[in-house]
């Protein structure tokens, strides 16, 4: 595996890369192309940029987090083969740039949700946190308006205020939209994109929704091993793969990860892997926490178990932190928490690795 690290960028992240460097056991960054707007075709030669600037600090650049599809793609407008189109391109020009794993997702409007950015926990660190109950009630507006003000000023991936702007109309757009519609929308767009990026050698990485539930009425297509299992049939190659993100999924207690690793890890259609731990107080009602198992309601050991048994070799990002030792930074991506979690992580594999004999 690689282990890895998101990074927003040199403008936009407090966290430098050679602090990323300093993190042992460290591998590589994870990052985006932040300043394009969702749509717009992304060039090879800014990442070829970031690469190198990552090789500096003995770290890799493989893995992209997200190339966002655009709205009108989800809601399967004419307009659509167009970014299809453009979507393609930035495929093939970050595989010039030597990317080989590209995460996105297929929520409609909004990319993740929390009801608090930094929900106080018993030792004083904060922390994501979803209460379906504090969302009654409220408009996808008052939401837009709690996350962008509690996110001390930085950008909140998925979160980007030019796209919010347009709220209303977006989800009058969606109107009667279900389920099987947006899974079409889906379908349509693999179906175009996948094959080329096949030929690309690109693995695409579908996130799960997060949470797996519909928000606001939305429709979710991506919240459980039932949704994975239509993902797949839709095109039949590797390179139409997934994200599996232990916190999106895991925030559903049926949902069982090491079972999900182990079989799509079979198909080879697990690609890159976000590992964070939750604890889930009733359905719907969580908050993110440390790593360790025995502080949340996943079993990373059985996961990072699972990880082990399909051979998986792909990126491994620690992800979403507390915010802890009174840093302030972006919420969810903090230096020392995920610090801690990469490094618990590593601790895992090399267990494992070393009583079940290397991969
Ligand atoms: C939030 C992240 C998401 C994720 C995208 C993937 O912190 O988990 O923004 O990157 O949904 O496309």
């Amino acid at each position: 595996m690689r282990m890895t690290f998101r990074w927003y960028g040199e403008k936009d992240d407090p966290i430098t890369l050679t602090q990323i460097d300093q993190i042992p056991g460290m591998d590589g960054i994870v990052s985006a192309l932040y300043d394009i707007p969702v749509g717009e075709v992304w060039p090879a030669e800014p990442l070829l940029q970031m690469k190198q600037e990552a090789e500096k600090h003995h770290l890799v650049f493989k893995d992209l987090e997200s190339i966002n599809v655009h709205e009108d793609i989800k809601l399967g407008l004419p307009t659509r083969d167009a970014y299809i189109e453009n979507y393609i391109t930035s495929l093939k020009n970050a595989a010039k740039a030597g990317i080989e794993v590209v995460c996105y997702n297929f929520m409609p409007i909004f990319d993740w949700s929390r009801t608090d950015l930094a929900k106080p926990l018993y030792d004083g660190s904060t922390c994501l946190a979803y209460d379906y109950h504090l969302v009654e009630g409220k408009t996808p507006q008052d939401m837009v308006h709690e996350i962008l003000d509690n996110s001390h000023g930085f950008s909140m991936p998925g979160w980007e205020p030019e796209r919010l702007q347009s709220l209303k109309a977006l989800f009058k757009a969606y109107e009667g939209m279900d389920e099987e519609h947006l899974r079409e929308n889906l379908a349509y767009f693999l179906k175009a994109v996948v094959p080329e990026a096949e030929a690309c050698g690109i693995k695409l990485a579908i996130h799960p929704d997060d949470p797996p539930i519909s928000v606001f009425g939305l429709p979710r297509i991506v919240k459980n091993e039932g949704d994975l299992e239509k993902i797949a049939a839709m095109v039949d190659s590797e390179s139409n793969g997934f994200t599996i993100c232990t916190g999106s999924l895991g925030s559903n207690r049926q949902n069982d990860i090491p079972h999900i690793i182990r079989k799509f890890g079979r198909m080879k259609r697990v690609h890159f892997i976000h590992l964070r731990n939750v604890q889930v107080h009733e359905p719907w009602v969580f908050n993110e926490v440390a790593h360790k198992s025995a502080i949340g309601s996943l079993d990373m050991v059985d996961i990072v178990q699972a990880l082990y048994d399909i051979g998986f070799d792909g990126p491994i990002r620690p992800d979403h932190g507390r915010m802890i030792w009174g840093e302030e930074g972006r919420p969810g991506y903090g230096l020392y928490d995920r610090a801690l979690g990469a490094n618990y992580i590593c601790g895992l594999w090399d267990a494992i690795n070393r009583l079940c004999g290397p991969q």
